[in-house]
């Protein structure tokens, strides 16, 4: 669970869940998927990335990455989108997003949360160079500035080292395309395999796991990945886009940004 005690003490007295969140996030897709499949009432703090909202002192002071999502309920804060989808079916049980094999099962809960750790997992390294390699580098490019800012706020080597490969002159390739690719290819295997005679990842059941991969789908198709290779995965996201959580989730949020 990832509580952080924020330098800025005063988001510690707001009531309610408040999400600070981004449109095209896809952590931030999965955070709202799942406060809409519970039906929990939120208050949203939206953050335009392409415009730097999230890089300020204001935002450092909630979020010490400077990253979207960031949830706080009755004023305690949360980082790191896959622990807060498993914080809230946690704390706000019904309706239940868990999958209910034996617990400790691949098909249970163990199986569940590995299916979130391995989402997590490939962020940094796979999803987000493909991301910015592919479509979004030019839109999120800082300027000096902005880059001068971000350098003084961030204290997290691994983002410094990230945000250092398209700073100023320099730009994500092919090369980062293509070792992203390799990474994705083994984990869209896995979920490919997975899906082969089930419905969702977890068998019968929408759980966490349908919803820390979703977002990814729709991120990376609209980079151009192509999933149109894996039969599986593109039947089971045409599943998820028939839940009210994913239109008012996801689309509602990027109606342009996926072909799907
Ligand atoms: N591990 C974090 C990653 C959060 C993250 O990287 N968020 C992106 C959007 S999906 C972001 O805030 N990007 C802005 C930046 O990197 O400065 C989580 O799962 O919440």
């Amino acid at each position: 669970m990832a509580v952080i005690v924020p330098a800025d003490k005063s988001v510690e007295t707001l009531e309610g869940i408040h999400l600070y969140h981004g449109d095209i996030s896809n952590c931030s897709m999965r955070v709202r998927m799942t406060l809409i499949e519970k039906g929990l009432p939120w208050t949203s703090h939206h953050l335009d990335l392409k415009r730097k909202e999230n890089v300020s002192d204001a935002y450092f002071g909630i979020n010490p990455n400077g990253l979207v999502p960031t949830l706080i309920d009755n004023g305690v804060v949360h980082i790191e989108s896959n622990d807060i989808i498993d914080y809230l079916d946690r704390t706000y049980p019904e309706p239940s997003l868990r999958a209910t094999g034996h617990e400790d099962g691949e098909d249970g809960e163990d199986g569940m949360l590995e299916w979130l750790r391995l989402a997590a997992s490939i962020h940094v390294p796979a999803v987000k160079p493909y991301v910015y390699a592919t479509r979004m580098q030019t839109k999120l490019k800082k300027t000096a500035e902005e880059q001068e800012k971000y350098d003084e706020l961030q204290k997290n080597e691994e983002l410094k080292e990230f945000h250092a490969k398209h700073a100023g002159d320099s730009a994500f390739g092919e090369a980062d395309i293509a070792r992203a690719r390799g990474i994705l290819e083994t984990c869209f295997a896995r979920l490919e395999n997975t899906l082969e005679d089930r419905k969702w990842i977890m068998g019968d059941r929408f759980t966490l796991a349908d919803i820390s991969w979703i977002p990814l789908h729709f991120v990376l198709i609209g980079c151009g990945y192509p999933f149109e290779d894996y039969p599986n995965i593109s039947r089971w996201a045409a599943a998820v886009r028939d839940r009210q959580s994913y239109r008012d989730g996801i689309l509602k949020w990027c109606p342009d940004f996926s072909k799907v």
